[in-house]
């Protein structure tokens, strides 16, 4: 690494670039761009996972900065939550402490890996200054009924002592420490993201193509709309997607742990009931919707009415019906659906055959597909008034009341004349009281409690005694918003100052992490919704783009610290340097793919880098001269139009093998003797405006190199010349088994890769086994194959 001095690139252009300004949002009278990166939270310094995300982003807000447009790329920390608190309890100092000591750290971080943020952005979510808007954000959707304070049974996690809300629950676990999450009933405030559930569906038609199509998925499903029919049985509806099969129903269940199940149960049934109700009330979901479990329930003794026989069916109780979905209560089909057959055949319940359902309405439609069946029924149903058409939908109201201290507090009080009194807009923040070490110690109730001389407050309308709520909000709430902050962070009007949101909003692009996908993005979405219908912002959804990085595994397995298999990014970069450490996390594969440390080489950059360094040098300062070579110049157009649209489709990973084609070029030249041959210096500083994405340290010392003022940042795209950038084509032979069989027209430059691949898509080469090949750029394909 001799000539490879990364530690003095670092030292050197640091304070240059700072001084010179070249990342503020502003600096270009171009078309404006945004590029956000998911914030960080500050949990120790920064990790590799951060250095992936932050890589390939910063390489397209700086693709952008050197086409000319003005970018917006700021920088902020989520920085409320869990682990400041854990961490505050374990060292008896206040979460505070914690939290800043970390951003300072992750800050210092940030600027010698080099993204190109406008640091006069920065935002803490925690800062008094962002939570106020929090608090008033939340406050507009209380007065819009989109706030709503219920009773309802929540998911407890045991061991962080606090409520989750659903997305937070995976897999019957905390998202956060892998407890096995229980149920509570408990008052909780909910945000209505159900009412915007078909939104949030029907506006992910303008997000294909420019989302990750599996996050689209993800919510899809998530929100799990389920069109079907809300059917009276007497004491209850039942929501059934099968309308079509009622005449088929048998019995109804309910679920054991809702209101309705202990409303229905008859006294000589109760004894029974209330010992199964306890067995059900330690389960998951999960447990409770696995597949072939043996089937458990009790029989109410009670009996509903068929909405078109009025035949009396049994009504049960079991934990395969869950209490949040649909009304919590079914018609069992056991002659179509597999869990009630199962009960019914544990229960010795009857099985009604369904042939010929239909004739139960005494028409002629028997024989109807299943589509026109359940139009028929709902028909008839809402014609008898027994039943109507209807959607239900898997996703839930989002629970954002969590029993902990370190988070943005609920901005109402508790009177007992006015019961929920919202604290007026002039009276926020409601700040936070210093409360640290043991006080902040998790029991039934949040620890906000406790600090009796802020919870006790006169009513803000009566002015009789209140009480403070005393929930903290879900830190998720606090980064449904953050990214309209950026456009003025320091903005003490509103949340965000409009014309500057109306600036550079919706986001261009946005990166991060793939396991937001239900979480994050979701909520962001629903937010933007909401203050669409505010009247604060003018679109619907937040992010134009969205690119989801892969998670930097390590032989394999996910690293964790508990597997003791972490590696460790700053000594990644004391070892191999900042650029060394970017480019290896941009050229390891496409962006949505893991990365495994243990397949790629950051030694490998470091020689790579060395190499363009050397080039440079051999290029110079001197004045060129000469024809400029046509061929390398042709080279370096074509390239420069590819790695162009290569970084528009985000295959960031192939633009870096592009621009490793174009150092070998270059290299090539020179050592023919063309150091100064115009071509050879405009495909180096070509090369240098290139790398400037990836390696921004290398880059400007090349650039420096050849001669010019720093701040390769802002060079300018080069121009690229169609004529000379134009695909010459030749032909080329395509042999099967040494014989002629086709005459391919291919791009001059193509690489073997794609010469094979083309050649392996022809007709001549399809329905072939295909053992060896001979592949020969650009002018002949041999394919050599059995039978
Ligand atoms: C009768 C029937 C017959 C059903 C049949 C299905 C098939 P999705 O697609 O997930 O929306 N169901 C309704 N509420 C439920 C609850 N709270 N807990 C458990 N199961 C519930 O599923 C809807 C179907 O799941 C509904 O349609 C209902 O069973 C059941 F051949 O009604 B079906
Ligand atoms: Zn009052």
């Amino acid at each position: 690494m001799s000539d490879y001095d990364f530690q003095a690139m670092q030292r050197r252009w640091r304070p240059v670039w700072e001084s010179l300004g070249l990342f503020d949002a502003g600096a270009s009278a171009g078309q404006r761009r945004s590029l956000v990166d998911m914030f960080a939270y500050p949990s120790g310094d920064l990790h590799m996972g951060h250095a992936e995300a932050y890589a390939l982003g910063d390489a397209v807000a700086r693709f952008w900065i050197q086409q000319g447009y003005d970018v917006l790329h700021p920088v902020g920390w989520d920085s409320f939550g869990l682990p400041a608190e854990n961490a505050a309890i374990r060292r008896g100092t206040h979460p505070a402490d914690w939290t800043y000591a970390n951003i300072e750290t992750q800050a210092e971080s940030f600027r010698r890996y080099a993204t190109s943020v406008d640091w006069r952005t920065r935002l803490h979510t925690s800062d008094p200054s962002y939570y106020r808007w929090t608090q008033w954000l939340f406050l507009r959707f209380l007065e819009r009924g989109l706030a709503e304070r219920r009773r309802a049974a929540v998911n407890w996690c045991p061991v962080d002592r606090t409520v989750l809300a659903n997305e937070q629950v995976i897999a019957g676990r905390c998202e956060r420490c892998g407890a096995a999450v229980t149920k509570r009933e408990l008052t909780q405030w909910f945000l209505k993201i159900t009412a915007y559930a078909d939104q949030l569906l029907d506006d992910m038609a303008e997000l294909a193509g420019h989302w990750p199509a599996p996050v689209l998925t993800m919510q899809r499903n998530w929100i799990g709309r389920s069109p079907g029919a809300y059917l009276d049985f007497g004491p209850f509806e039942v929501f059934t997607t099968r309308p079509d099969t009622v005449f088929g129903a048998t019995f109804l269940v309910v679920a054991p742990d809702s209101p309705l199940a202990a409303s229905l149960c008859t006294s000589g049934q109760r004894p029974a009931f209330d010992a199964y109700v306890s067995r059900v009330r330690g389960m998951s979901e999960i447990e409770r919707t696995t597949a072939d479990r043996a089937k458990t329930g009790v029989f109410l003794g009670a009996y509903g009415k068929h909405p078109f026989t009025g035949e009396r069916l049994p009504i049960w109780a079991a934990d395969y019906v869950l209490p949040g979905y649909g009304t919590g209560a079914i018609m069992a089909v056991p002659a179509h659906d597999q869990r009630d057959l199962e009960f019914a055949e544990t229960f010795d319940l009857p099985v009604r055959p369904i042939a010929g359902f239909l004739d139960g309405l005494d028409t002629e439609l028997d024989g109807l597909d299943q589509e026109a069946a359940i139009a028929r029924v709902v028909a008839e149903a809402e014609a008898r008034d027994v039943g109507r058409g209807g959607v239900t939908y898997r996703l839930r109201d989002w629970l954002v009341s969590r029993q902990r201290f370190w988070g943005c507090p609920i901005p109402v009080v508790h009177c007992a004349n006015c019961a929920i009194v919202p604290v007026p807009d002039d009276q926020l923040p409601v700040l936070l009281p210093d409360l640290r070490g043991d006080q902040l110690a998790p029991g039934d109730v949040s620890p906000l409690a406790a600090a009796r001389d802020w919870v006790e407050v006169d009513c803000p309308r009566c002015g009789g005694p209140a009480e403070r709520d005393t929930d903290t909000m879900d830190t998720f709430v606090d980064s449904s918003w953050y990214f309209l902050r950026y456009c003025s962070p320091a903005y003490g009007e509103g949340p965000f100052e409009p014309e500057a949101v109306r600036r550079w909003m919706p986001v261009d692009q946005y990166v991060g992490g793939a396991e937001h996908a239900v979480l994050h993005l979701l909520y962001v979405r629903f937010f933007t919704k909401v203050l669409r219908d505010l009247g604060l912002v003018g679109f619907s959804e937040p992010f134009r783009r969205v690119m989801t990085q892969g998670q930097v595994i390590l032989n394999g397995a996910a690293m964790s610290k508990s597997q003791g298999n972490m590696v460790d990014l700053g000594e990644q970069i004391d070892t191999y340097g900042v650029d060394a450490v970017r480019l290896t996390m941009v050229f390891a594969g496409p962006p949505e793919d893991d990365i495994d440390w243990a397949d790629v080489s950051p030694a490998g950059s470091v020689r790579f880098l060395s190499r363009v360094l050397r080039l440079a040098a051999d290029v110079g300062t001197t004045p060129p001269t000469g024809p400029g070579d046509l061929n390398l110049r042709r080279n370096t157009h074509r390239l420069l139009r590819a790695i162009t649209d290569l970084m528009e489709q985000r295959r960031l990973n192939v633009a870096v093998a592009r621009a490793m084609e174009l150092a070998n070029a270059a290299r090539r030249a020179v050592d023919d003797g063309l150091a100064a041959d115009p071509a050879t210096r405009e495909a180096v500083e070509a090369l240098s405006v290139v790398l400037s994405l990836f390696t921004p340290y290398t880059a400007e010392e090349m650039w420096a190199r050849l001669g010019h003022e720093p701040g390769v940042a802002r060079a300018g795209w080069p121009a690229i010349d169609p004529e000379l950038a134009a695909e010459r084509t030749v032909v080329c032979a395509l042999q099967v088994n040494g014989k002629l069989r086709a005459r391919l027209e291919v791009p001059a430059g193509i690489t073997a890769d794609d010469l094979l691949a083309l050649a392996l898509a022809a007709p001549a080469a399809t329905g072939r086994t295909v053992t060896r090949t001979i592949v020969r750029p650009p002018h002949l394909v041999n394919l050599v194959v059995s039978g």
